[in-house]
This record gives structure tokens, sequence and C-alpha cells, in this order.
């Protein structure tokens, strides 16, 4: 049995008690548009054209709305076992682009939905500067994203100081296509030295084709050329990743996050899995688009995608780790303190269904693998994050206050 997993999956009288996991990445407005981006518009649809249904669904919310989706969501996180988020926040502004009065309104109201689900939050501002790597202006519905550099590092500083037990402050680069390479090094050098820093790198050909027309360099090998990247950094999205940039991403020791389920939405591509996994890299799962909140999804569905191409089984293992339930589960607890800068979460736990029939006879060996692969119940029925229990006999404590919310929420967000 994995080494990591020998120590953290435990049978108590409650249940199989397993450690809380970290999502590395979400947008939590777009759980407001979840299954609503499924019809065709274009016989060329694309990321692109699923990027506009999205900007018409952002222009729509206010922190008040933004409020009550994140409150459904982060329950619906801890129901299925995430015990920490990191939120990639960039809907700054009012949607003319203007501040709010209180300028962190939005950043806010998702630090209010954490606080009050109890789930732990890794709050990452998101630079957002211009809308093409030709360093265009941002659209008339990217204006209310954009930043200049002083206005995100009064807003990086602000947020910064309200760091307490339960909320971490990390900062966000959009992409390289929406922040140029002077505001880059003005932000970067404008951090703290342990400041966390998460990036969507290379999701689509497109960018790595314009990075490379303009920058003369794939989106990967101009970021480490540009920046020290290391344990501080998450590369969400390094899907598009050459021979050469897999070994230095993997040697600098930053994390990468991958989003299994919402990367096959929008048709990304498909990660290289089983060579970042000989090169030693460091990895974690994201909901981003919450399309899917499940831990046990995000991995299923990783390891099915390489199973897919390669027409083997059992990628996702080591050689002193063959099952592929436990190799995943425990290279995702490995990233999350670096990644979401919580050193002290590994306590956080979840406790799953000591009576579902999908796993009777468990025993230590087999509980993970059963976990992710078998079935779509979901198991967890316990949930505690820093000591304090959020979720008993299967619901979280708010579970229907925060659907009532929600609900409240979407009749204002979908009216026409
Ligand atoms: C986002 N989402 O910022 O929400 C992006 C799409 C973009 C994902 N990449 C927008 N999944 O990259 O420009
Ligand atoms: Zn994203």
């Amino acid at each position: 049995m994995h080494d990591t997993i020998a120590a953290s999956v435990h049978r108590t009288p409650a249940g199989w008690r397993l450690p809380g996991i970290a999502n590395l990445h979400s947008h939590a407005f777009q759980r407001a548009m979840a299954g609503l981006a499924e019809r065709q518009t274009d016989p060329a649809d694309s990321f692109w054209t699923w990027r506009e249904t999205m900007y018409r669904m952002a222009e729509r919310f206010d922190p008040e709305t933004l409020h009550a989706v994140a409150c459904q969501l982060y329950v619906e996180m801890l129901e299925a076992g995430y015990t920490t988020v990191c939120e990639f926040h960039y809907l700054h502004h009012a949607p003319d682009g203007r501040p709010y009065a209180d300028a962190a309104a939005m950043s806010d109201a998702l630090v209010a939905a954490a606080r009050e689900t109890g789930i732990r939050l890794t709050l990452l501002p998101v630079l957002y500067m211009t809308g093409g790597f030709d360093g265009r202006a941002l659209g008339e519905r990217q204006r209310r994203f954009g930043h200049d550099v002083d206005g995100y590092l009064r807003l990086f500083h602000d947020l910064h100081a309200r760091q307490d037990a339960g909320l971490r402050v990390g900062c966000a680069l959009h992409s390289l296509r929406a922040v140029p390479p002077e505001a880059m090094r003005a932000v970067l050098a404008g951090l703290p030295a342990d400041a966390r820093v998460h990036v969507h790198i290379a999701e689509q050909v497109a960018e790595v084709e314009d990075c490379i027309a303009v920058r003369g360099a794939r989106p990967v090998a101009w970021l480490l050329d540009n920046a020290t990247v290391d344990a501080r950094w998450t590369l969400v999205h390094a899907t598009h990743l050459d021979d050469a940039e897999i070994a230095a991403v993997a040697g600098s020791g930053a994390t990468v996050a991958l989003c299994p389920t919402t990367e096959a939405n929008l048709g990304d591509g498909l990660f290289p899995l089983r060579t970042w996994l000989d090169a030693g890299g460091r990895w974690g799962i994201g909901s981003d688009s919450h399309i899917s909140v499940s831990p046990v999804e995000e991995l299923r569905w990783l390891e099915y995608g390489q199973r897919l191409v390669t027409r083997h089984r059992n990628i996702a293992v080591r050689g002193d780790s063959p099952s592929v339930g436990e190799t995943l589960l425990a290279d995702v607890l490995a990233s999350a303190a670096a990644s979401t800068g919580f050193a002290d979460a590994a306590n956080d736990s979840v406790v799953l269904d000591a009576d579902a029939p999908l796993l009777a006879g468990a025993t230590a060996d087999d509980v993970v693998d059963r976990w992710i692969f078998a079935g779509n119940r979901p198991l967890v029925r316990e949930v505690q994050v820093a000591g304090r229990q959020v979720m008993r006999g299967g619901a979280h404590m708010a579970h229907d206050a925060a659907a009532a919310g929600y609900a409240a929420a979407m009749r204002t967000l979908l009216a026409d």
C-alpha cells in the first residue's frame, strides 16, 4: 500500500476516514451556467464560442448573486470531499468596468461564502489587462476584469492583510494572453516572497500558436525564461507541453492543476500524464467551470482519458504503488500545501458511508480504488475542516439554506 495512503486512510466506527482534497482551480460564478452551454451555437463551436456564452453570464453578477452562487458551490464541494478551494477570481468590478464603491466587494462575497460554509479559501485575485497577445484593449465584456499594475497591487495587499486561519491570498495572472510581460514582472516584484502564483498557461492550441507568433516561444517555455517558476507556482491547464517543457516544469517544483471534466467539456486536449509522472512532476485537480463538482469524477476521467488514447489500463501507477486510486490520491495530497498555501490542512477529513453497498467488505487496501472507480453514488457522509464539523449524515449543515439562496439568485441571473 502507498505510504501516504497507509498513514492517512483509517477505518473508524463512523466509516472510512480519508484526508480532505484541495480543489486547485475554481471560477465560482461559472457554477451558474453549468449545463447551459451544451447547445450548438455554430458548427465550429469551440472553447472560444463557449467563452462568449460565459461572458454573457459573467455580466449578470453582482456581489449578492456571487455570494449566493458561491455558497451553493462550496456546499457542493464540501459534500463531495473538497475541503480547500483556490478561487481564480476575476469578476472584480461592476459590469461597466467601474470599481465598486468598495473595490473588494466581489472578493468579499467569496470570502463570506467560504466562511459561512466552512471551506478553506485560497483567494487568487486575478490580474487581467489585455484582450490578447497583441496587447489589444479589453473588450466590452472583459472590462469588469481589468486592473492596471498599481490598482491590482492595492487590491492584492488589501486582501492579503485579511489572511487568517481559513483564508490565504495569492496572486493569479489570468494568462499570458491577458498580461503583458512588463506588467507581469512589476506585479511579481510587488508580492510577498512566499505568495502563491497561479496562471492559466497552455489550454488551447490557438494560444500556443499566438504565443509563438508574438513572443517567439511556447507559453510554458516563455514563462520559464521570464519568471522564477518554483514550488510557489501552479500552472493551470498545462495541457499543451512538449517534452522539454515537461522536464523543466517538473524540475522546477511547480504544480500543474488539471481540470479533466472542464478540459473535456471545453475540448482542450489531453494532458500527457504518463510523461509527467515519469518526470516526477507535481499535480493536483480543479473543478474549474463546475460542470462537475467531484474529486472522484476528476480523478476517474484523468485516468480514463489516458486509457482511451493508449488503449491500455492502469496508467497512473508507480513501482511502489500499483493501485491507480492510491497513486492519484497520494499525488493530489502531496501537492496541496504548496499550491494552496495552507500548511496545516492535512488533518481535514472526510468520512465515507460505512453502510454503502459500494464499500461492502472494503479493506484499507482497496477502499481508495473503490471510492474513485466504482459507481456514482456520493459516498461522503461527514466532513471536518480545521476541526469544525461542516457535514453530518450526508448533508452539509447549510445544505437547504444554500439551495434556497441559490434558487433565488438563479431567478435573478436568468431573468430576461
Ligand atoms: C476563464 N476558463 O478565465 O474562466 C477561462 C476561460 C479564458 C478556462 N480556461 C477564459 N477553463 O481563458 O480566456
Ligand atoms: Zn480557469
